[in-house]
């Protein structure tokens, strides 16, 4: 049989074709990843399931994460396989102290515990909806897994119903920063808290994966009005309460660090809408892996702000190389604010002595706010409504910390009696704290004022 000139010359190119393709996968793969793993391996989650390791233990095979203000899910081992129990449930949350609401989340947490693995870990995840009449389910966000373990409500399941429990199996086949949420009527589960922070640790960590601490921080927002006994879902734009793990400060819990330790930070967002740009105070860090898995060192870069965009990961490293109580805040202005600062008329440079005067005749004991701006209202002691806090404040050592929100502190010390115990306010070595000028500086360096 012959082979026409057409057939001859398509072959030829479908060669060349080929060979070019494989060479791009071959460069991209040496290029890839730290590992050097084959692109498919590393990057695609197209695989079949694969064979199950030895369950990973901890303080042997990793070192847990610590999620601050929230803790990790237990499992138990059966037969090889790491099983683990959600249970969707309305929960009462605190945000912070004096604001409370009815959240729904997982096994009486808001947001659910954190779940932590190894790669090569099978695991079954049982879910069991207590949920007041509605029907779930839970999405494995960024994870590997069979098509019908993916957990979206009418794509890839039936929804679960109350009362009801659903079981999830796979083998882990990656390692990172991962999140777990609600896939049914997403935008009302999630705007009441039902996520959590999924971490997968690698089976065979290279030199660069080790860490002393190693945090999870899942970003989130909510709209509370004041008085409000639960978050409101159909919000699109106007979040008053801002949060790490569910709580604003000052309800975060400090992380705390001892100087010279290596420190990892794994933010995720599931915010509503938001974007949250997370700015730390003393130190840079290097951005180390996105849910698509680790940076190969070369490619990873230096910044004091990581964009944390909605639906992602991001993995920060620093050393902890200053002592000190260090900020660490979403640097949207709104976003490390509380309730109060929120709709709130604009009065800044206003006089209002005549206007105070002629309203209090209507209202007793009126006061125009803001003027100078801000900054004084956390000193002022007013009343808030019920079930509601002030927009900022907190008490530090040097007065009002005027921040809330999306807002904690990093904790450095060269000395630490315990990790889990908070060190109180860092004590600055003399002369090394901003100050009065004095008349003699003023004159010494020739500044009039
Ligand atoms: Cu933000």
């Amino acid at each position: 049989m012959s082979v026409s000139r057409r057939e001859a010359l398509l072959g030829g190119a479908l060669a060349v074709g080929g060979a070019v393709a494989l060479r791009a996968k071959e460069a991209f793969a040496a290029q890839g990843g730290s590992n050097g793993r084959a692109w498919e391996a590393t990057y695609s989650g197209g695989r079949q399931d694969v064979k199950p390791e030895k369950p990973g233990e901890p303080g042997k095979d990793y070192t847990p994460v610590v999620t601050p203000n929230n803790v990790a899910l237990p499992f138990k081992i059966v037969d090889g396989v790491k099983v683990f129990h959600l249970v969707a449930e309305e929960v009462d949350h605190e945000f912070a102290p004096g604001l409370k609401a009815k959240c729904w989340g997982y096994n009486g947490r808001v947001h659910g515990p954190t779940i932590e693995a190894v790669e090569g870990d099978r695991i079954r995840v049982y879910v069991t909806n207590k949920l007041p009449g509605a029907p779930t389910s839970v999405h494995w966000h960024g994870i590997f897994l069979p098509n019908g373990m993916d957990g979206v409500a009418g794509l890839s399941q039936p929804v679960i119903k109350p009362k009801e429990t659903f079981k999830y199996e796979f083998t882990l086949r990656q390692h990172g920063t991962y999140m777990y949420h609600s896939h049914h009527d997403e935008m009302v589960q999630m705007a009441l808290g039902m996520m959590g922070m999924f971490i997968i640790h690698p089976r065979k960590p290279n030199a660069d994966y080790k860490v002393d601490r190693d945090f999870a921080m899942l970003l989130s927002e909510w709209s509370i009005p004041a008085g409000a006994a639960r978050p409101n879902p159909n919000e699109m734009t106007d979040f008053n309460v801002l949060t790490f793990n569910a709580k604003a400060f000052p309800g975060t819990a400090p992380l705390v660090v001892k100087k010279g330790e290596r420190v990892r930070i794994r933010f995720g967002n599931l915010s509503s809408m938001d974007h949250h740009p997370i700015h730390m105070h003393g130190h840079y860090f290097k951005l180390v892996a996105t849910d698509g898995g680790q940076i190969p060192q070369s490619a990873q870069w230096p910044e004091a702000t990581v964009l944390v965009p909605v639906g992602s990961t991001r993995d920060v490293e620093f050393v902890a190389d200053a002592p000190g109580d260090w900020s660490m805040h979403c640097h949207m202005t709104h976003h490390a604010m509380n309730q109060m600062g929120h709709g709130f008329p604009n009065t800044t440079g206003m006089n209002a002595a005549g206007v105070d005067d002629r309203v209090r005749k209507l209202v007793p004991g009126y006061m125009t706010m803001g003027q100078d701006g801000m900054g004084d209202m956390a000193d002022m002691k007013m009343d808030v409504p019920k079930n509601s806090i002030p927009m900022m404040g907190a008490q530090g050592p040097f007065g009002t910390i005027t921040m809330g929100g999306m807002f904690t502190i990093i904790k450095v010390r060269e000395q630490l009696e315990s990790y889990d115990k908070d060190p109180g306010w860092y004590k600055n070595p003399p002369g090394t704290v901003a100050s009065l000028a004095s008349a003699d500086d003023l004159k010494k360096d020739g500044i009039t004022t």
